[in-house]
């Protein structure tokens, strides 16, 4: 059975970021569940998500939101599950601190991992990096990709020199 990742998101302008989580994802071949769940717009899904989430297969929930940014923080309150928070800088926001701070300023006792404002990939990657702990066949995937980036940094500097 695939693993499952849950990429949630308060709106669906979130997407075109939230996109580069799901295409680390596919490509290592996880399973996506992917829905627009806003903490003010939706409050009672957002509940009802956060408490079916583990049984629904679901390993690691990666969500975003911009402005107020309310969504990862009031999940992970509501669940065990890992929340990776994606601060966003949406046409609401003022300059991105604020979504950056309302992910990031967690209360003890419920962590958000929040990564870099827009940083959707990066959350991909981490959501990946928790699933290879248990997961042969991921972990070498990973492993290749950090591979990967070490030749094409190697090769970049072998182009410096032709230059
Ligand atoms: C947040 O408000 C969403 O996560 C989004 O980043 C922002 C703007 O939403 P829209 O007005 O584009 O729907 O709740």
């Amino acid at each position: 059975m695939k693993p499952k990742i849950a990429l949630i998101m308060g709106s669906s302008s979130d997407y075109p970021i939230m996109q580069q989580a799901e295409k680390m994802l596919l490509d290592f071949g996880v399973e996506v569940h992917k829905e627009v769940v806003s903490a003010h717009r939706t409050p009672e899904k957002m509940v009802d998500f956060a408490k079916t989430a583990k049984d629904k297969g679901i390993s690691v929930i990666i969500a975003g939101a911009g402005g107020a940014a309310h969504l990862p923080g009031m999940v992970a309150s509501l669940t065990t599950l890992p929340v990776i928070g994606v601060p966003i800088k949406s046409s609401n926001s003022i300059d991105g601190w604020d979504s950056i701070l309302s992910i990031l300023q967690m209360p003890n006792g419920i962590p958000v991992a929040t990564v870099a404002l827009n940083g959707a990939k990066n959350a991909g990657i981490l959501a990946l990096r928790m699933l290879a702990i248990s997961n042969g066949s991921i972990y070498r995937q990973l492993r290749a990709f950090q591979a990967s980036m070490e030749l094409a940094v190697e090769k970049s500097q072998g182009d410096l020199h032709q230059g």
